[in-house]
């Protein structure tokens, strides 16, 4: 049965929408040349939240320019100076994180649990570590005397806007870069109100740059002569795309892609510990994670012991209204994403597997999946090679660990993994042999500013956070 529900309006008024949104461009919101505008909606509920600039080629150029104009006098500060304006960003951010929370919350439909207690402390945290790093570059193992790339091109997806906004943001203005970034199309609104911050922190014109607008604008400014750097976050085909794009010139590469993570638990396993590891692992954020865990690698002799806690603990999932701080699992982004989800989850019935999900009643407006689980999963069948980037987990078996080892191997993707078990020599044995480049141990989708992330294979290159993010912005 389908419930209507209105946002709780007590959340929704510590956050001012403004009814539409300029380009910000050279620390002002400007005007267009002629792109027109776009609606953002609430994926929850389908209200319009407001209207942004899609921003033209002619843009992307006036903002690059901005950038570059920038770069002389951002990339002369001593980096103690750099550091101060980046400590003031992160305090801004904790100062307005319960408006920021919400305002995430409403235009990407996850739940005020997680913007709240995920995104807004790790964005935070992300300005201030690498402001740490600002006035210490010549120590970063880098040679004697880094030098920043210049101006920085930065395209990211909708599943973390203001999270991945920082982690490109942060370490290339610690290096003493400057930035035009765009964000997703369906998530435009935290990446303008960080435009408002970097105003409200005096950050000089020009450092930063948004640019609203859709793939279009992302292509012209991955193309524009006038960056160094590109860092990109999103599908596995755009990043393809970028990459034939960038080839031949001068413009470094980052490229942060697709995923398709294994949850591998042993027999050993504390298996209500793993329960609440491999529920994380899919449905945080309604599995519309680059890392998430989607599919579950049980050994045989535990898998009816697992599978039953696990369907017990998916029961117990709320799924509604993501303002709702008992949410559990919210909307998914946008109606495209969901024609995704269940086009995938469809041939997985199609080509055999077993599918249940808890009963729930899922809201009649905007976009929802219930959370939902595939047994007799073989290793052919879509829903075990694709990247679903939803509430969707893939359940195979396996005997030893040598074949765990193989099943996680054999995917296009090597972004992430997981290993449950009471032995920590197994754990070692397993994570060196895994070709994924973050491996969590008895734990799952742990994040951390110091920690360095990024894929193996055709999950793409280079290495955001930690000392590591720094290198992607250093001439070293
Ligand atoms: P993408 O199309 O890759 O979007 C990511 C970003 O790239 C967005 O800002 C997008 O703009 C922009 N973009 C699109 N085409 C571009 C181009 N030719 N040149 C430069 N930038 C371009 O991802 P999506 O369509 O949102 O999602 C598709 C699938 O990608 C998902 O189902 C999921 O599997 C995967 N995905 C993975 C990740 C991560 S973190 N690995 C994140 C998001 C999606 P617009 O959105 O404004 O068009």
């Amino acid at each position: 049965m389908a419930f209507e529900y209105a946002p709780a309006p007590e959340s929704r008024a510590v956050v001012d929408i403004a009814p539409s949104y300029g380009l910000f461009i050279d620390g002002e919101f400007v005007e267009s040349s002629g792109g027109g505008l776009d609606k953002t909606v609430s994926p929850a509920t389908e209200e319009v939240l407001a209207e942004y600039t899609r921003a033209t080629a002619e843009d992307v150029d006036r903002a690059v320019r901005a950038a570059r104009k920038a770069f002389e006098k951002w990339s002369a500060l001593p980096g103690s100076e750099r550091a101060k304006y980046l400590f003031r960003i992160a305090r801004i951010i904790q100062e307005r994180s319960r408006e920021l929370a919400v305002l995430e919350t409403l235009d990407n439909g996850k739940p005020i649990k997680e913007t709240r207690d995920a995104d807004l402390p790790l964005v935070a945290a992300h300005f201030v570590y690498y402001a740490g790093w600002a006035d210490k570059l010549e120590h970063a193992g880098f040679g004697p005397d880094p030098k920043p790339l210049g101006v920085a091109g930065q395209v990211i997806p909708w599943n973390f806007p203001l999270l991945m906004l920082a982690w490109k943001i942060a370490p290339a203005l610690a290096a003493g870069n400057t930035v035009v970034l765009k964000p997703a199309e369906t998530t435009p609104l935290s990446a303008l109100f960080f435009a408002d911050i970097c105003r409200q922190a005096g950050l000089p014109k020009g450092v930063v740059n948004i640019l609203t607008g859709d793939g279009s604008t992302g292509a012209a400014l991955v193309a524009h002569d006038g960056i160094d750097k590109v860092a990109f976050t999103g599908s596995t085909a755009v990043g393809k795309q970028i990459a034939r794009t960038v080839a031949g010139t001068r413009k470094k590469l980052t490229l942060e892609l697709g995923g398709k993570g294994a949850n591998i638990v042993f027999d050993d396993a504390p298996i209500d510990q793993a329960v609440e590891g491999i529920v994380n692992g899919i449905f945080f954020n309604q599995g519309q994670v680059c890392c998430a865990g989607s599919r579950l690698l049980v050994q045989e002799s535990v898998q009816d012991e697992l599978l039953d806690a696990l369907k017990r603990r998916m029961s117990t999932l709320r799924v509604g209204d993501p303002l709702d701080k008992n949410t559990d699992v919210g909307a998914i982004n946008s109606a495209e994403q969901l024609a995704r989800i269940t086009e995938l989850a469809d041939s997985g019935t199609a080509e055999g597997a077993e599918r249940w999900a808890p009963s729930c009643e899922l809201p009649s407006q905007g976009y929802w999946f219930a959370p939902t689980l595939f047994t007799n999963v073989t290793q052919a069948h879509r829903i075990a090679r694709e990247e679903i980037f939803g509430p969707v987990l893939s359940v195979l078996t396996f005997r030893t660990p040598a074949e765990a080892v193989a099943k996680a191997n054999n995917s296009q993707y090597g972004l992430s993994a997981g290993i449950w078990t009471e032995k920590g020599s197994r754990m070692l044995a397993v994570a060196d042999k895994l070709r994924a480049g973050v491996v969590w141990a008895n734990t799952f989708n742990k994040f951390d500013p110091t920690s360095p992330f990024g894929g193996f294979k055709e999950s793409g290159f280079g290495r955001e956070g930690g000392r590591h993010g720094l290198e992607a912005y250093l001439d070293v």
